[in-house]
């Protein structure tokens, strides 16, 4: 148990107004940290939130609360490995590939790689039943925001040397994310790419085979992108998206340096 404070540090930013009303979404950010960090994270996600190829954002919002300590999940990031293809279209050739591996039906597949495809303003990930395809949540394009995960700092930095040229803010990020979400044994796999229109490399993230990146799942400029959560057909849902937005998850956590 981690009896020093801790602060979840959430961040979203869209253009035309706030989400809610329409705005167009321009990035988000999820983040954990010491009181003596506030400052600096809030002004990283700031930093973040208005410079983004996505557009010039004119809402940001940036919330910070206490975490329950008591309930915080000490975890390691998942292995990641590196698929290169040539084109987007051998990418999602691949990435059905992975997600069959893990038991998705051909129809969830189908289904998945639908929503990203047209993904333009979805700023969560969708739910999808892994056996039938069907939507479980009802967000829209709101989505579900898995939130109150990130890695200790020392962690990362120690798991960014051993891994060369990963150790970008935006891997950071996506590792973080995927390691909570295929812990839920709800989970079956995750399929993501970006909607920035500069980041063409996605994944395919499972508890058994870790973060498969993908180099290339898009097309350049294409500013469609998302996530897609892939669950077993027994899940509970609120359970679920209460996992999902609320339990803390820390990577690493100081279990990261003793794995080495
Ligand atoms: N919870 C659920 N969905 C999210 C979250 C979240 N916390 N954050 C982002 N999304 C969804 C949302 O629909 C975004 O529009 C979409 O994902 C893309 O977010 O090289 O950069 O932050 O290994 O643009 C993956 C590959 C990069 C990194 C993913 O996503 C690598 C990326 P982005
Ligand atoms: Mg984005």
């Amino acid at each position: 148990m981690i009896e020093t404070p801790l602060y979840s540090i959430r961040m979203r930013a869209a253009q035309g107004g706030p989400h809610e009303e329409g705005g167009l979404h321009i990035s988000g950010a999820e983040r954990i940290g010491l009181f003596q960090d506030l400052q600096t994270i809030a002004a990283e996600l700031l930093g973040k939130s208005l410079s983004h190829t996505r557009g010039e954002a004119d809402y940001v919002q940036i919330v910070v609360e206490k975490l329950d300590t008591h309930t915080l999940q000490k975890v390691l990031p998942l292995s990641v490995s590196t698929h290169h293809v040539s084109d987007w279209q051998q990418g999602r050739e691949k990435a059905a590939e992975l997600l069959s591996v893990s038991g998705i039906s051909r129809q969830a597949i189908y289904s998945g790689l639908e929503i990203l495809k047209s993904a333009g303003n979805l700023r969560g990930a969708a739910i999808l039943d892994g056996r039938t395809g069907k939507r479980l949540d009802d967000r829209g394009e709101r989505g579900i925001r898995a939130s109150r995960m990130d890695w200790d700092s020392a962690s990362f930095t120690r798991w960014a040397q051993d891994h060369g040229s990963l150790g970008s803010i935006r891997i950071r990020e996506a590792l973080a994310l995927a390691t909570k979400v295929v812990y839920s044994p709800f989970t079956m796999a995750e399929l993501c790419w970006s909607d920035d229109p500069d980041y063409v490399t996605g994944y395919v993230a499972s508890l058994e085979h870790g973060y498969q990146r993908i180099n290339h799942l898009k097309e350049w400029g294409d500013p469609a992108g998302g996530r897609v959560f892939f669950v077993h057909p027994e899940t509970d849902l609120d359970d679920y998206i209460q996992y999902l937005e609320k339990t803390p998850i820390w990577i690493g956590g100081g279990l990261y340096e003793s794995s080495r």
